[in-house]
């Protein structure tokens, strides 16, 4: 229940900063870095980019299963989720024995991944350390196993240059009567959190920054109920023993050198401070035997792009198994990822984000001297338009086979002839050389809509809001911890509550209007109006089902009005309740699809 309220209250959080999501970019952490000797500290993690988070634990034993009973979603949540008496778990020790365990082996994938940092954990939320520990008897030294994998990661860490860094649950603790969350052993009221904090949790912080070497960062999480005084604590002595070492935001009380976002999520607009995005590989943290559902290569390229084009770090994460070995399809994947960054690299390493918004094609990064084109979607009339760029420019080339293409610019854009065979259906990255500064032209340029893509889509955070409308952060479950994040456009329940979306037709073209929405039963069938200008359109909502915290948000796509465009130039569409009533659907985004009639 603990957790639950936890979590909650962590998504309330990130629902209030939601609020001020729209459209902007978040500029949030000015009052937390404040000096250029904290942005120094930050600047080795916000030129990295890629990370890997490794879950590993005695969960990992269990991979999800216990006494033939299966747990969905993340499957080190197991103990808690099974109630699982801490003297029945425990039990696991006596067959944890991951001789397959090669620290060697996992840095050099992560090397060849194209990764910089990894994340470790030490200690999750059953209280198990991966570590030798003086502080407590459940720890990998009294298993068969008998070694330190964390000192063995740390002397490869340091051997081939990777930043180790450890996960460590400072507040939940399964296995201890006075820890967090194990409200079925023991009796929440007579816990004594401090004895907890200063007899385990701080001294094992502490034996981790005393005896592993220089670490690039510590990752906390859920800090739950922990004192000021505790969290101040464990800061001061991070200081002390490693001024050098980064220190996550989920250490709580809206302190830490890097913000983590919610698990699986990814802000809809750029955050200016050092900040980073975390998916699992799959849809659990640690091993389960039984979810086979692992991102594409293609898809972690694209998450990637993505995350790094609103100036943040992809920290991906592996489970491996109870016998040490990391999953084989994590392998495959990740040593495919390392071979495109070996080629793309210079577009995602040590950038920010990108001064174009994103348009129809893709997205974009900039570091000094250079501005990145990532093109997702590759125009079929081969000319790609780069809205709002004022840049001064001596050179452009496909990055991946250095071939030179031509461009022509007016006062506001850019126009770049492509190649008509597309380099890299994936992410094709154009470079761009600047002869001088860029401005900071975030949203300022327009989305520039065109027939020659498949489709145009108008994320939600482009749209301006109106009235009671909102453009909110939501987050739901399809299994239990396994969180989806989307932002909507909500509380449209009266027809001056509206959004809009302002839009740059770049030729004559014919579209389709799709709307892309959730909508629960007893809100469906309420009529809502998209207009194109003064042109009007009628629809009526659909059902999609019902969401909560703890189920899915599912989105349909309705066609709602075909248009033409009969002249290049800017079009305005708004979206409102026709009547005032329920809220109408949360708006995920909005798809314009060409239309060839030839
Ligand atoms: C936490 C852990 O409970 C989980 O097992 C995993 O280690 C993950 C990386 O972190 O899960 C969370 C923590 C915070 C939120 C969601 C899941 N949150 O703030 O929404």
């Amino acid at each position: 229940m603990r957790y639950i309220k936890q979590c909650l209250l962590n998504l309330l959080v990130i629902l209030f900063l939601s609020e001020h999501l729209n459209a902007q970019i978040i500029d949030m952490w000015d009052k937390t870095i404040s000096n250029k000797l904290q942005s120094e500290k930050t600047q080795w993690f916000q030129d990295a980019k890629f990370g890997l988070f490794v879950h590993w634990g005695l969960f990992s034993q269990a991979g999800g299963e216990w006494k033939e009973k299966r747990f969905y979603g993340v499957s080190e949540w197991m103990m808690q989720r099974g109630k699982i008496p801490v003297a029945e778990y425990s039990k696991l020790v006596e067959d944890f024995n991951p001789t397959k365990f090669n620290a060697e082996e996992w840095v050099n994938l992560a090397k060849d991944a194209g990764i910089k940092y990894i994340v470790v954990t030490a200690k999750h939320h059953e209280g198990f350390a991966m570590f030798k520990t003086n502080f407590s008897n459940f720890s990998i030294m009294n298993t068969p196993f008998k070694r330190d994998p964390l000192k063995e990661l740390s002397a490869s860490c340091n051997k081939k240059g990777l930043k180790l860094c450890f996960y460590y649950s400072q507040n939940l603790d399964w296995h201890e009567p006075n820890g967090g969350g194990n409200d079925w052993d023991f009796v929440e009221k007579n816990k004594d959190y401090s004895s907890y904090y200063n007899t385990k949790s701080i001294p094992q912080i502490t034996e981790l920054l005393s005896n592993y070497g220089p670490l690039g960062l510590i990752w906390f999480d859920m800090p739950g109920g922990i004192s000021k005084e505790q969290t101040q604590s464990i800061i001061s002595k991070i200081k002390k023993l490693q001024p050098n070492c980064l220190i996550s935001s989920r250490i709580g009380l809206g302190l830490g050198d890097f913000r983590d976002f919610g698990d699986g999520e990814v802000p809809p607009v750029p955050v200016k401070e050092p900040w980073e995005a975390i998916f699992t590989h799959n849809d659990s943290w640690g091993y389960s035997k039984f979810d086979f559902n692992f991102k594409t290569v293609q898809e972690i390229i694209l998450l990637l792009t993505d995350v790094v084009s609103k100036g943040g770090n992809l920290l991906l994460n592996v489970g491996p198994k109870g016998d040490g070995s990391i999953p084989e399809v994590s392998v495959k994947c990740l040593l495919s990822v390392g071979k495109w960054l070996q080629v793309n690299g210079d577009a995602i390493y040590g950038t920010t984000y990108g001064p174009i918004p994103p348009q129809p094609w893709g997205v974009s990064t900039l570091k000094t001297g250079k501005l990145f084109l990532h093109v997702l979607h590759w125009p079929k009339n081969s000319q790609l338009i780069v809205p709002g760029f004022t840049g001064k420019v001596s050179e452009v080339k496909i990055l991946c086979n250095n071939t030179p293409l031509v461009w022509e610019q007016n006062a506001s854009t850019m126009t770049i002839t492509l190649p008509k065979e597309i380099p890299d259906e994936t992410n094709t990255i154009i470079e761009v050389l600047l002869t001088g500064p860029l401005n900071e032209s975030y949203f300022d340029a327009p989305i520039v809509v065109s027939p020659w893509y498949d489709h145009c889509n108008l994320d939600i955070s482009r749209a301006r809001n109106f009235g009671n409308s909102k453009i909110e952060h939501l987050t739901s479950s399809h299994y239990f911890g396994d969180w989806k994040h989307n932002t909507c456009a909500t509380s449209m329940q009266a027809p001056a509550d509206s959004i809009s979306y302002q839009l740059n037709f770049s030729e004559v073209g014919d579209y389709k209007i799709i709307l892309e929405y959730s909508c629960p039963f007893e809100n469906s069938g309420q009529e809502g109006l998209l207009k194109f200008d003064e042109q009007k359109f009628y629809f009526q909502t659909l059902a999609t089902g019902n969401y909560d915290n703890w189920h899915p948000l599912l989105f349909i796509q309705q066609t709602v009005s075909e248009v033409s465009i009969k002249e290049p130039g800017i079009r305005k569409i708004t979206i409102s309740p026709l009547q005032n009533g329920k809220e109408l659907f949360k708006l995920n985004r909005v798809v314009l699809t060409p239309i060839h009639f030839n």
